[in-house]
């Protein structure tokens, strides 16, 4: 994959209720996350614009979550740059940190998305208490009901396809094991790994609930677009999906 080169829903279809994501308590966690097309995560590393730039256009194309993945800032400029990215998000789309608990305590963020072998469920619960979203990287299906028990708001499973992006991602584990990993859990499964405009298709029909791409898009120097055109592509294979 060269990484250098790599319809939203329309908002007055939401109701002033759904256009703030973080009034909604607890019960509705589970809904706004199966509500999910298209997931970004940042990386500062690869992005063409800078980070606030991405966020912010990925808002814009109507993306309903990010994550801010930063893993070579310091605290205190990371902490600048959640609280940026928080008041972009500006409720429309749900806002967590990857791996730092500390900063997303320090923003109030909705959440964070941690690793197996980042700090447990159960203690990260404690510190951010029930109201919080916590994602969790899964590899398989036993890791993914393993999440579910622990209390996993969802998982994100991947590698999908071979990356350049994570360096110890590991081999693709090929789109069709999204199906195990989706048929022994219930909370949502959001994919990825070496996604792209061109295999996004195989993904969904799979049954990820929604997936992250992120070269594909922070290289791309079109943000908004790439994402409305993912987005267009995962509502039109839901909607032929769908009963
Ligand atoms: N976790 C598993 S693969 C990956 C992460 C963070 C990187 C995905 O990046 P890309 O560019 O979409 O393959
Ligand atoms: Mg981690």
């Amino acid at each position: 994959m060269d990484q250098k080169n790599c319809k939203p829903k329309n908002s007055d279809e939401m109701n002033s209720n759904q256009k703030d994501l973080s009034r909604r308590d607890i019960s509705q966690k589970y809904s706004l996350l199966k509500e999910i097309d298209f997931y970004l995560v940042t990386d500062s590393g690869l992005s063409k614009k800078g980070t606030l730039s991405d966020v912010k256009e990925a808002v814009e194309a109507g993306c309903k979550i990010i994550q801010y993945r930063e893993k070579n800032k310091s605290t205190k400029k990371m902490i600048d740059e959640a609280s940026e990215i928080k008041r972009i998000c500006g409720g429309k789309a749900i806002f967590l940190v990857n791996d730092r608990i500390d900063v997303a305590l320090a923003v109030d963020a909705n959440g964070v998305h941690i690793g197996q072998n980042d700090m447990p469920i159960e203690t990260a619960k404690k510190l951010l208490g029930q109201n919080k979203i916590i994602g969790l990287t899964v590899h398989n299906v036993d890791e993914a009901i393993e999440a579910e028990k622990s209390g996993a708001d969802y998982v994100g499973l991947g590698s999908i396809f071979d990356t350049a992006t994570k360096k110890d991602a590991g081999k693709g584990i090929g789109p069709v094991r999204i199906k195990d990993v989706k048929n022994a859990i219930r909370i949502p499964v959001v994919a990825i790994g070496g996604i792209n405009k061109e295999n996004c298709r195989t993904v969904i029909e799979n049954g990820a609930d929604s997936l992250v791409a992120i070269s594909a898009i922070v290289c791309s120097g079109n943000v908004k677009k790439e994402i409305r055109e993912f987005i267009n592509i995962i509502q039109e294979v839901k909607s032929s999906s769908s009963p």
